[in-house]
């Protein structure tokens, strides 16, 4: 407006189109002093005066969002414009010579927008394409300066903002999210001391151990190159011919076949840093260090044939679950623990801990709390943020530093590696969501789509000219190495060899599962010959139950059997003699050692609606779930409003054809003759009841409609003639109580009790 009055040519939009920051507008006849030293201006440049510095946001607070403002675009009440900024009078139609002649070469407005649409896509990721981010932030709950320097740890109470994606593996960017996979936990600290990425997952440990296996791994997972078959799985014949011919993945399968690849949400699960990495404190001392990721929620999965169903009912399940919540106000939360210990602990252990395949059981080095990660804010915009944010392993920050990991060696050159290629050159870090919130300064230059406009004629170091600026930090300030090498004992010859300890591939194979509950166990059995069933060459689910065989014997005889062939002899070990394992089983490994709080906050309950439903139960029990912070769901045959018998009306938010059961936590079926009879009439009802019975659910069923029980067979009590606590059957006239039995019910484990496998008939 200022230069407006003053008559300078202006752009009013300008402002709004790239946030209110960037709304100073010089005034005519004033010397603009550079960008660099407006308060407030954040431009990409390298600033030496910038407003970045400083990420001391308030709890719930994203300090990320003013850096990211001047990038915004909001379009509100603008007119179309090209990308050069010139209005566009007609969006419909192309420029012709004549209304039905032809199209004209200098139609730059179509030409433009066409050549724009041609290039929208970027290559998805080699691995992890198919992910989901929001915003967040790390609280730290006690300085750690005894531990390490680094910035995000240097004070109780320091917020750091974050950005989180989590991930499936295998499949491609619109690929399923409730596959049997690894998810991928990639958090980006924005410290004031530069960016840290702890690109972890949602296993401990990892299939090989040396990243030179790495393409192969990915080649025999990834659809079979032939037919590009199957999309987002394990379960083929590449996959197990290479891992049955790897035994040091085995440890990774128990997890793998395990309901934690079947996770019920992003938001309960853990995550893990897998590497043994290292801090360092002021003093140059250090220690060894691997993160953990706590999810306040609990770990909770799905069953298998839940998963199965999901997948084409929601293939958006796990995104939509995670931007319901945060849309919701319901932030997720994780708590980060560290397992420290020094070196020469490490060196007493039985296994190697610069090996991926292997834990550090919690028996051994108990996990410290301390922080918490809070995430509370949706992208804007899935491209500009999910998709073009860029994790790398090479991102540490002072008082960090790695180990000789072979697999984290090889991590970090392939992360910023792939962005080259991905992201289209070597200035990715200058894209809004990767760029630092700490400043910026050095001599690299140019690239493809630099945004930087660096000023000055210096572009090296030393300098004279520009008074030697940049300059080097030195050591109090910035990245050092530790010079102490882990294998400081060891010569240090050239060789491609493994050290002794990586050869016991089974000890924490067996470890893991001899730490499951029987139903975990029994899942493990199943997914192992669902996924086996699937190998068409018999000679590899031979030698995948004869590895498995030096792992649990027990786990092999049932496969055997249960996929119709003869035990083989035990896969001749790489190491006949392990080290003694110091425990044999480590309860912390169970997903059930973490249920969460019992609450049911954010689970979503079906409340089965239909014409002359028992209206005051109803009425009820929604507002109870309401008030425990659960979403209850009014389902109906068909949209519309249903009248109860006291005149109650429910209006409802999705049907059984578009919500079908399996997308529910849990089930309430109303009272009331009429409903009960509507509802039996249609046959989704009874799948409806069937998925959740199952899928070892909670259904609560009122009056009348327990007869929907029976006419969907659902056994009354469980395979063992105990009665199902899962079941609830009430009386309206009862309801106060029952519904307090279902909240609780839905807050524990699954009622897995019922389950009989094969199903029972
Ligand atoms: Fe990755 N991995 N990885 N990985 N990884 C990638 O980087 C790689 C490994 C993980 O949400 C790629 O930006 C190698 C372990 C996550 O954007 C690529 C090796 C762990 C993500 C790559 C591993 C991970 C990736 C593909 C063995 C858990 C998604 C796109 C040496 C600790 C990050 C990209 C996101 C992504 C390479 C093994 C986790 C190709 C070479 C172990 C969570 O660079």
């Amino acid at each position: 407006t200022q230069a407006l009055a003053a008559g300078m040519p202006s752009n009013p939009n300008k402002p709004l189109e790239h946030g209110e920051a960037n709304a100073a507008t010089p005034p005519a006849g004033v010397t603009v002093p550079p960008p660099s030293r407006l308060p407030g201006a954040s431009t990409l440049s390298e600033q030496n005066f910038s407003n970045k510095t400083g990420t001391a946001a308030l709890e719930g607070v994203n300090a990320t969002i003013d850096t990211l403002d001047r990038v915004r675009v909001d379009s509100a009440g603008q007119v179309l414009t090209t990308n050069q900024g010139v209005a566009i009078a007609d969006n419909q139609n192309s420029l012709k010579a004549g209304a039905r002649g032809p199209a004209l070469l200098e139609d730059f407005i179509l030409r433009e927008k066409i050549t724009h649409f041609d290039h929208e896509r970027i290559p998805e990721r080699i691995v992890h394409a198919r992910g989901s981010g929001a915003h967040g932030f790390f609280e730290c709950y006690e300085p750690l300066t005894k531990l390490t320097k680094a910035a995000p740890f240097k004070e109780a109470g320091k917020v750091t903002p974050v950005f989180v994606r989590f991930s499936t593996v295998a499949g491609e960017r619109g690929s399923k999210d409730t596959a049997r996979d690894v998810r991928g936990f990639a958090v980006k600290f924005y410290t004031d001391e530069g960016n840290w990425d702890l690109v972890g997952n949602n296993m401990p440990v990892f299939f090989i151990q040396d990243a030179i296996k790495f393409p192969d791994l990915v080649h025999a997972v990834k659809p079979e190159p032939h037919h590009q078959m199957p999309q987002a799985a394990s379960a083929h014949d590449t996959f197990w011919d290479f891992v049955s011919l790897m035994p040091e993945s085995t440890h990774m399968l128990m997890w793998l076949m395990s309901d934690r690849a079947i996770p019920r949400s992003y938001r309960m699960m853990q995550g893990f840093g897998v590497h043994t990495f290292r801090m360092v404190n002021e003093a140059g001392e250090s220690v060894l260090v691997k993160f953990h990721w706590q999810p306040k929620l609990g770990t909770h999965s799905q069953v298998w044939e839940e998963a199965v169903k999901i997948s084409g009912a929601d293939p958006d399940f796990h995104r939509r679950d995670l931007w319901e919540a945060i849309e919701a106000g319901e932030y997720p939360e994780w708590e980060l623990g560290l397992q420290v210990f020094t070196e020469e602990q490490a060196e007493q252990f039985s296994f190697d801990i610069l090996d991926a395949t292997k834990i550090i059981p919690e028996e051994l080095v108990p996990v410290q709390l301390v922080g918490r990660m809070v995430l509370n804010r949706n992208p804007d915009n899935f491209f500009a943020e999910t998709e073009q944010v860029a994790f790398c392993t090479a991102h540490i920050v002072p008082g960090l530093d790695f180990t000789n990991d072979p697999l984290l060696a090889g991590r970090i050159h392939s992360y910023v590696d792939t962005q080259i290629s991905r992201l289209g050159g070597p200035n990715f870090h200058e894209l809004p969501i990767n760029a630092p919130v700490a400043q910026v300064h050095n001599n690299q230059r140019d690239g493809m789509h630099r945004q930087a406009i660096h000023r000055g004629r210096v572009a090296y170091e030393p300098n004279s000219l520009a008074g030697g600026c940049p300059f080097q930090a030195g050591a109090a300030q910035g990245f050092t190495s530790v010079a102490r090498r882990l294998d400081a004992k060891e010569s240090a010859d050239k060789v491609r060899i493994k050290p002794e300890k990586f050869a016991d591939h089974y000890t924490q194979a067996r470890l893991f599962f001899e730490s499951q509950s029987e139903v975990e166990q029994a899942h493990i059995g199943n997914a192992f010959r669902f996924e086996l069933s699937k190998v068409t060459v018999p000679a590899i689910r031979e030698r995948m139950v004869a590895s498995l065989i030096n792992a649990s014997p027990d786990l092999a005889a049932r496969l055997a059997q249960d996929l119709g062939m003869e035990l083989p002899p035990p896969l001749p070990k790489a190491l006949e003699n392990p080290a003694t394992p110091e425990i044999e089983s480590s309860p912390a490994l169970s997903l059930l050692a973490r249920p969460g709080d019992g609450g049911i906050r954010t689970r979503k309950i079906a409340v089965l609606v239909a014409q002359g439903v028992e209206g005051a139960s109803l009425g009820k029990v929604v507002s109870a779930l309401v008030a425990a912070g659960a979403v209850p769901r009014l389902i109906g045959a068909r949209l519309g409003t249903y009248v109860g018998i006291g005149g109650e009306k429910f209006a409802a938010d999705a049907t059984m054809e578009n919500a079908p059961g399996f997308l529910f936590d849990a089930l309430v079926l109303p009272d009331g003759a009429g409903a009960v009879e509507a509802l039996d009439a249609d046959a989704h009802t009874l799948e409806f009841v069937r998925a959740q019975y199952w899928h070892c659910k909670t259904i609560l069923a009122f009056g009348a409609s327990q007869a929907l029980l029976s006419e969907a067979q659902i056994p009354m009590t469980l395979p063992d003639g105990a009665a199902d606590p899962g079941l609830i059957l009430a009386d309206v006239g009862d309801a106060d109580a029952a519904i307090a039995d279902f909240i609780g019910a839905i807050g524990g484990p699954r009622h897995f009790g019922r389950e009989n496998d094969p199903p029972k008939a």
